[in-house]
């Protein structure tokens, strides 16, 4: 029996060596040190020896159970200890290797030439207002003199949510509700940027979603000639000092006079060329003198005060300022695209 457990040590010392993994050395301590394995077994018949024997073997049994257990433990450490190593080395890090440089967004051309007619404004002493996209019909279209059955409340131009709600057309409904709100009926001097809908088939110059800056102010004895300051001032701060306005006749239901605006062609300052089509002037945006009955339904007293508004495409100024061809760049969100106009 002492020969089985020597002969069991080396064999099971030899395998422990051999191991080269974690679970290969687990294995060797299942086999040799488990309950089902051949020490265990021995130590099992120790009933049969004699009572000189049993002390000797039991003592050689424990003994040849502690090496191996000795042996597993000192190379699962060795093997550890290899493996941190080797980890250790593969996550080494080259703290002097230089970062990877950060993809940095920044405002889209939109947002930027939004901004700019705004600061623009606040600077002529203009309060910047926003409203809700779902409209009632009323605030889209009643209020602003566009009574039922007016050709622009046609199902075809609009998206109606039910008979009574529909995605705004403009932004006017803004003035309109920041009017009705005031109690004391004081004078406004606001405008009002956001999106606008309109169902139309998408192409170079139409967008079904675009955005609208329209302007408002009244007060008493305000006149054409103040609305002709604010848009001259308009033009030449955005497009050149150098830049002329003209005011041609309009219609619009809720301005009356409505004009709408030119400013002299930069191409070819006023001589006719392809991108002011031969004219010297291109359209730039719509305004007049907030009509009478816009202005009483509001609850502001027409022989009292008086007003004028605006309203302006800021996809047509971003086009017309930085040479857009296709008012759908602005919402393909094609970074080539975008890119040129990120300002460093
Ligand atoms: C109130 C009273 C009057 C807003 C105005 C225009 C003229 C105009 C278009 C320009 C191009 C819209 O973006 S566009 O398609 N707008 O020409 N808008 S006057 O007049 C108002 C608004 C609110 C209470």
């Amino acid at each position: 029996m002492k020969e089985q457990l020597q002969a069991l040590e080396q064999e099971a010392l030899a395998k422990v060596e051999a191991a080269s993994t974690l679970q290969e050395l687990q294995d060797v301590r299942v086999a040799y040190l488990g309950k089902k394995g051949p020490i265990t077994e021995v130590l099992r018949g120790m009933g049969k020896l004699s009572a000189e024997e049993r002390p000797v073997i039991g003592e050689l049994a424990n003994t040849v159970r502690g090496n191996i257990a000795n042996a597993i433990d000192e190379k699962k450490a060795g093997i550890e200890a290899e493996q941190l190593e080797k980890q250790l080395a593969e996550e080494q890090i080259d703290v002097t290797l230089p970062g990877r440089p950060v993809a940095v967004g920044g405002p889209h051309l939109l947002t930027s030439i939004v901004e700019e007619i705004e600061d623009l404004f606040i600077g002529l002493g203009f309060e910047i207002k926003e409203g809700p996209e779902v409209e009632t019909d009323y605030y889209n279209f009643e209020a602003l003199n566009l009574p039922k059955g007016h050709p622009a409340r046609d199902m075809q131009d609009s998206f109606y949510i039910t008979e009574e709600l529909l995605l705004r057309t403009h932004t006017s409904p803004v003035q309109a509700r920041t009017m009705n709100a005031l109690e004391d009926k004081r004078p406004v001097k606001m405008i009002c940027p956001g999106k606008v809908y309109r169902r139309d088939t998408d192409d170079a110059t139409h967008s079904h979603q675009f955005t609208q800056i329209e302007g408002l102010y009244v007060d008493k004895n305000v006149r054409m000639s103040d609305l002709k300051g604010v848009l001259d001032r308009f033009a030449k701060q955005m497009f050149g000092e150098d830049r002329e306005i003209r005011l041609r006749p309009s219609f619009f239901p809720f301005t009356e006079p409505s004009v709408e605006m030119d400013i002299s062609c930069k191409v070819c300052n006023g001589k006719g060329c392809s991108v002011c089509k031969g004219t010297g002037w291109i359209e730039i945006l719509g305004a007049g003198m907030v009509h009478p009955r816009v202005l009483e339904m509001a609850g502001y007293d027409p022989k009292e005060y008086s007003g004028f508004a605006f309203g302006m495409g800021p996809e047509r100024i971003a086009m017309l300022k930085y040479g857009v061809d296709d008012i759908r760049h602005f919402y393909t969100n094609d970074l080539r695209f975008l890119k040129q106009y990120h300002q460093a």
